[in-house]
């Protein structure tokens, strides 16, 4: 099985219109997946990108559910309307799997998970595991989340597939993103590095200036690199550029563009 999250960068532009969202990259991809499957099993994991982002923002809903009546009922409008946010990123990308052929069906990450602070402390994946057992593609997004600690949170896409990928074993998990892979450095200015070992990771998070630019509330780069670390113990982690046609194949086929972590 490989799961491939799709960062937010890759399907809109952050900075841009609310809502924007790239469908000839969407649809690439999923061709490129669709030229695998049903050879090979697929999780996609779509992060929030200009849907979810702002929202998350504007309702500050990292921030938790609080004790008074005043803001709280304004935070579960936001927690609400994030959540609607990420449904209809989330249509754009089943249809465009659908217009692909590929049986990409939806699975709802906040009915599907419990966070403690933002990270999965429960998981039902009895609906995914017999998704894949009758040959669907389970779509699921980074979302809002029902939290032990704060009452709400969000739950990033990138701790969906730390947990999915401790439970499910994958034999490969993709990050695309919108550069080609993890720098030594500020992407365009460090070197590209091609082969990472998990265990050197901490030291370069050390290196890295760790802030990621526009709306995003979950941690850009760092939070990806952070939970590679624990994905790459058991599955191979590839990061690659999903911008760029032919490099998610390359992945999928083991002789790709882009960093991968060993
Ligand atoms: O882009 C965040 O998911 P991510 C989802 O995978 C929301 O971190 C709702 C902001």
């Amino acid at each position: 099985m490989i799961i491939v999250k799709i960062g937010g960068s890759v399907f809109s532009d952050k900075a841009g219109a609310p809502e924007n969202f790239n469908v000839e990259t969407v649809r690439g991809i999923a061709k490129e997946i669709a030229g695998v499957y049903p050879d090979a099993d697929f999780i996609i994991i779509h992060g929030g990108g200009s849907f979810g982002h702002p929202e998350a923002k504007k309702y500050g809903i990292r921030e938790g559910l609080p004790a008074d009546w005043e803001s709280a009922s304004r935070r579960r409008i936001g927690f609400t309307l994030t959540h609607q946010a990420m449904l209809r990123a989330n249509a754009k990308f089943i249809n465009a799997f659908v217009a692909e052929n590929l049986p990409a069906f939806s699975v709802s990450t906040s009915s599907t998970f419990i966070t403690e602070n933002g990270k999965v402390t429960y998981g039902d994946l009895e609906v995914i595991k017999r998704l894949l057992e009758l040959r669907f593609v389970p779509v699921l997004f980074g979302d809002v989340s029902l939290d032990l600690a704060k009452g709400v949170d969000i739950l990033s896409g990138d701790q969906i597939i730390t947990y999915l990928a401790k439970m499910l074993k994958p034999e490969k998990v993709v990050f695309l993103m919108d550069v080609d892979g993890v720098y030594d450095g500020r992407p365009g200015v460090g070197k590209l590095i091609q082969n990472l070992k998990h265990d050197e990771i901490s030291d370069l998070l050390d290196r890295l200036s760790c802030t990621s630019t526009g709306t995003d509330v979950t941690g850009g780069i760092c939070n990806k690199l952070r939970e590679a670390a624990k994905i790459a113990e058991h599955s191979e982690v590839w990061f690659i550029n999903g911008k760029i046609p032919g490099r998610l194949s390359g992945a999928i086929l083991g002789d790709g563009f882009g960093t991968r972590i060993l």
